[in-house]
């Protein structure tokens, strides 16, 4: 899901998954009575939303109403897009351990192969090396297994006007959500596509890489040259498109994602280096000063680095690492430190499989 993604996600993310992921798969809710879907209605808001739209385009304004109006107000988008249950302890350990098994490394080394020209191509043209957009593909759909089952028309439809208001932030995300409506309606028509037929994510997020429709127009690229833009059934184009918005967000060819680090003893310093989050803050000698001890090579790193903390549940030990520029990059694409390292660990565990293979010809296949 790429998107500029969704802040908000970000809250989600933490202990759910990617957007795309949540989508299908996230652990199933309590199956309470989900009412059934109804149309959103003549609802004012839906029909000034469809004719300023419609005017601003030049589309038909009373098409564009009938198709709001009949789009459905899904209950299921309403309880998936909240955050997660207060108290529900984040878990680094246990939020890898659902991205790097053996099948989805078995799926990433496939896509990998049959994707290699690709994949290098995009490295030479954006300075993004193959391992990171195979973490982000592999984290978004599973290679293409899981790119979400909803129709989009509806579940940007139950965002844009009927985002629920228990969530800490529902008039920002409910904006959000009205624009990424007009953008997928500007994007159907743009591509050719049938709006009322198009799947995704239940946030709305589109294809192989999960973009938004927002950050399709603005980020994606036809990569296979074949004169447009698919991200739901190119793959090629996914993969120019995911190194394609890492680089417009600024990835530095050859910097590393991350770190080893060991946090002050002092609590105080602690809680300094820790507060400004993900955000590369802290070069390393202003690390060193306040008495935390970064790796060798991070000592050689020029630049900001973010000191990050990963909770492993209430009973284990956190993880902590330093974040370089370009993890803050990968961050970009869905808000979550979780989710950074999950795509930088998983590409990496893939690298190294192929790696492993490449040693042993012998090894079938
Ligand atoms: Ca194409």
């Amino acid at each position: 899901m790429t998107f500029r993604i969704l802040p908000l996600l970000a809250s989600l993310l933490m202990l759910a998954s990617p957007a795309a992921d949540a989508a299908k798969k996230t652990k199933p809710r309590p199956p309470a009575k989900v009412e059934a879907p109804q149309p959103l209605g003549a609802r004012a808001e839906v029909l000034a939303f469809a004719d300023e739209l419609a005017a601003a385009q030049g589309w038909d304004a009373a098409a564009l109403r009938e198709q709001l109006t009949q789009a459905l107000d899904l209950p299921r988008v309403k309880q998936l897009i909240l955050p997660a249950a207060v108290g529900t302890a984040k878990n680094w350990t246990a939020y890898r351990d659902r991205f790097i098994e053996p099948k989805r490394l078995d799926a990433g080394l496939a896509f990998w192969t049959e994707h290699e020209a690709a994949l290098t191509r995009a490295e030479n043209q954006y300075g993004v090396p193959p391992e990171i957009v195979v973490g982000i593909v592999g984290v978004e759909t599973f290679y293409g297994r899981i790119m979400g089952g909803f129709k989009v028309l509806d579940a940007l439809a139950t965002l844009a006007f009927d985002f629920p208001t228990a969530h800490p932030r529902a008039a920002e995300r409910q904006a959000f959500f009205r624009k990424e409506l007009a953008e997928f309606l500007k994007l159907c028509r743009e591509n050719g596509l049938d709006a009322a037929a198009v799947q995704g994510s239940y946030a709305g997020a589109l294809g192989w890489p999960q973009f938004m429709p927002g950050s399709w127009r603005q980020h994606a690229v036809d990569f296979d040259g074949d004169g447009h833009i698919d991200l739901m059934a190119s793959p090629t184009d996914a993969i120019g498109s995911v190194a394609h918005y890492l680089s417009q967000y600024g990835w530095k060819p050859g910097q590393a994602t991350h770190y080893s680090v060991t946090l002050p003893p002092d609590r105080q310093q602690r809680a300094r280096l820790l507060a400004p989050d993900i955000k590369p803050t802290f070069n390393a000698a202003d690390l060193l000063a306040a008495g935390a001890l970064p790796s060798e090579a991070a000592r050689d790193h020029v630049g900001p680095m973010a000191v990050i903390e990963l909770q492993n549940g209430p009973k284990k030990p956190t993880s902590v690492l330093l974040g370089t520029e370009n993890f803050w990059v990968v961050t970009r694409y869905n808000w979550s430190a979780y989710y950074a390292l999950a795509v930088i660990e998983l590409g990496q565990a893939v690298k190294a499989r192929r790696l492993q293979q490449a040693r042993a010809p012998s090894a079938p296949g």
